[in-house]
Order: C-alpha cells, then sequence, then structure tokens
C-alpha cells in the first residue's frame, strides 16, 4: 500500500516539474501584472520605465492595437543608457470586448525558446509586460516582432521593430 502512495506521489512530483520546465521554455521570463504588484527577474515594475504602449482602439471602424508599428531601441547601453534594464510595455484594453495581446518574433517558425506573451484584457484594464533582455537574444535576428489579437483574425496586427 505504501509502495504504491509513494509512486503515485512521486508521479505527480514527476509531472509538476516536467509541465513548470516545459513551462519555462515556452514563456522564456517574461512576466505580466500589474504596475503596483508586479515584477521581472526580482525588479519591480515600479522601478522600470515603460518602454512601450499598447492600447487597443477602434481606428476607423477597425479594431486594432495602437500603435501599428512601435520602434524599441536597444542600442545605447552605455552609463546613461538601459544597461540591461528588462523591458517594461503597457497593454491597455480602451475597448468594449476582452482582447488578446500575442506578442512573438514570429508565427510559424518560431522555437520553443523564443519570445512568446498571450494574454487576455478585459475592457478598460491595463496589464504590464516585463521582459527579460535575456529573452530577446533570440528575438533580434529577426528584428520585428507582431502584435496580434488572438481572439479575433480581423484585428489589425501591428508591429514592433527593434533597433539593437
Ligand atoms: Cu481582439
Amino acid at each position: 500500500m505504501h509502495k504504491v502512495l509513494l509512486s503515485v506521489l512521486l508521479g505527480l512530483i514527476l509531472i509538476a516539474t516536467g509541465s513548470s520546465v516545459a513551462f519555462a521554455l515556452q514563456s522564456g521570463g517574461a512576466m505580466v501584472g500589474d504596475l503596483a504588484t508586479g515584477s521581472v527577474v526580482g525588479q519591480p515594475f515600479t522601478s522600470l520605465d515603460v518602454d512601450l504602449e499598447f492600447t487597443a482602439l477602434n481606428i476607423g471602424g477597425k479594431k486594432a492595437w495602437y500603435p501599428g508599428t512601435a520602434i524599441l531601441d536597444l542600442r545605447n547601453q552605455g552609463t546613461l543608457g538601459r544597461r540591461g534594464q528588462p523591458i517594461l510595455i503597457k497593454v491597455t484594453n480602451a475597448l468594449d470586448g476582452d482582447h488578446g495581446f500575442s506578442l512573438s518574433a514570429d508565427s510559424a517558425f518560431a522555437g520553443p525558446t523564443s519570445l512568446q506573451v498571450k494574454i487576455v484584457v478585459k475592457p478598460g484594464e491595463t496589464k504590464y509586460i516585463g521582459i527579460p533582455m535575456s529573452d530577446l537574444t533570440f528575438v533580434t535576428a529577426a528584428r520585428n516582432m507582431t502584435v496580434k489579437c488572438q481572439l479575433h483574425a480581423a484585428h489589425l496586427t501591428s508591429h514592433l521593430v527593434i533597433f539593437k
């Protein structure tokens, strides 16, 4: 009887560790949260500058993540530069319904270690996404990330261009 319990317990531990490893590979170190309580790689969101801001808007009858093209300039790494500070993205849904914010290096060809952030933002809600610099290692070869709403195919796609 004890052996059975022990094997069940060990099985559960294996499942738990296995899934957490898979999760870490998929999502890297990017963290989603509120400004007051969120943190990424040990740094509270409140201690970081907001690098980018995306808002779900209705533009000319189309739903879109505004702006359509955002630029993230990581070239200045010197004394007055960001010195490896994580990136902080502010995401606001100014529309009526739920909308998805999906940020990825590319759709079909993205490897399991490439940056993938996928969240759902409620109407009127603001979320913050903290991304460690190390997560952009595999992204910057492409230098162009897409922002999509994974809930609605008609939601216009936006771009995040990275200078590094
Ligand atoms: Cu949408």
